[in-house]
């Protein structure tokens, strides 16, 4: 278990600067995700703030191999990759899909369900910035209820949040993560996990965005602790089937109670729209979904190292 961000690797594969916005909480996840998997990976991205933060050519701000894909097909580049590599006898290379809400939730999803149906051997990251950033900010179906974007322009998004990292679990997939970018520990652990398991891994990452919830840049690894604390973001794994909340979820489930979902939204100018019935019914969606992690919790294997002989 990694303690604190002193006994991370020093080893960089971001480059000082990239192109992101100030306060964008990519960049944080990424540096902590590529940290977790080294040298020896390849990453397929499609159109996305992904690959604003890769840079044009002849400029990059990343260390390691990069293919760049057409929007639909992250999923299916990196299975062919996943392919090549075997069919040149190359081992030892991890092979990652690496795409936003939009390229995963919506556009990618057919390629993705039919790489992890055959339990390809990759890592499929998607980072959630819960709309089209990159394009300048249009729903997506991770856009949470009531959160106006420049599709859902006055009355907000009507509908709730898709719940992606369920629909890969029912995929029976070996391992499936979530994780936030306030929380790097976390996020990094579960990607050294998942590097080290065989077929299909998939972790879910919620990424806030400055521009696109209109919070102020030095805020972003707060909201994103917001999320989590009042239970919008719910950090768990699904590791062989076993459910098991993580991290800052965990101990909110051993604490008894969320902070009110109301104290996440106040602080976001994406809810200045939001009705009184649609915070209820957030609150009560959150609640529910809260209700069924609890009870769906397997406990934790005994750690044998802290037993006394
Ligand atoms: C087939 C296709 N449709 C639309 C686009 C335009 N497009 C490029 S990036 C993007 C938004 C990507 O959203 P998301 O996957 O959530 O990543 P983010 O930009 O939020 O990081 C869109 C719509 C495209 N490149 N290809
Ligand atoms: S739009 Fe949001 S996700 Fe995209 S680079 Fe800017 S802060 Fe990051
Ligand atoms: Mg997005």
């Amino acid at each position: 278990m990694t303690e604190s961000v002193l006994s991370l690797p020093d080893k960089e594969y971001m480059l000082p600067g990239n192109r992101t916005c100030a306060g964008c909480s990519l960049g944080i996840a990424y540096r902590h995700i590529l940290k977790a998997l080294g040298e020896s990976t390849i990453v397929t991205v499609p159109a996305s703030c992904l690959t604003v933060l890769h840079g044009m050519y002849p400029i990059t701000s990343v260390n390691i191999p990069c293919m760049n894909v057409t929007f639909p097909s992250t999923a299916a580049a990196a299975a062919g990759l996943v392919a090549g590599l075997k069919a040149i006898g190359k081992k030892g290379i991890t092979v990652v899909g690496f795409a936003g809400d939009g390229g995963t939730h919506d556009i990618g999803i057919q390629a993705l369900s039919g790489a992890a149906e055959r339990n390809t051997d990759f890592i499929y990251i998607c980072y959630d910035n819960e709309a089209y950033m990159n394009t300048g900010g249009q729903r997506s179906s991770s856009t949470p209820l009531g959160a106006t974007t420049t599709t859902t322009p006055v009355l907000g998004k009507a509908q709730h949040q898709k719940d992606m990292p369920a629909i890969m679990a029912a995929h029976r997939v070996p391992y499936v993560a979530t994780a936030s970018s306030s929380y790097p520990l976390d996020l990094y652990e579960k990607v050294k996990k998942a590097r080290d398991i065989m077929g299909t891994r998939f972790l879910y990452i919620s990424t806030p965005c400055p521009p696109g919830w209109l919070f102020p840049p030095k805020d972003t690894v707060k909201i994103g602790r917001l999320a989590v604390e009042t239970g919008m973001v719910v950090l768990y794994e699904i590791e062989n089937g076993g459910f098991r909340l993580t991290g800052a979820s965990e101990r909110l489930a051993a604490k008894g109670s969320l902070r009110p979902v109301r104290e996440y939204i106040e602080l976001q100018g994406r809810f200045r729209h939001i009705t009184k019935d649609q915070i209820e019914e957030l609150q009560r969606w959150v609640d529910s979904r809260w209700e069924e992690y609890l009870a769906r919790q397997t406990p934790r294997p005994p750690d044998y190292s802290t037993l006394q002989n």
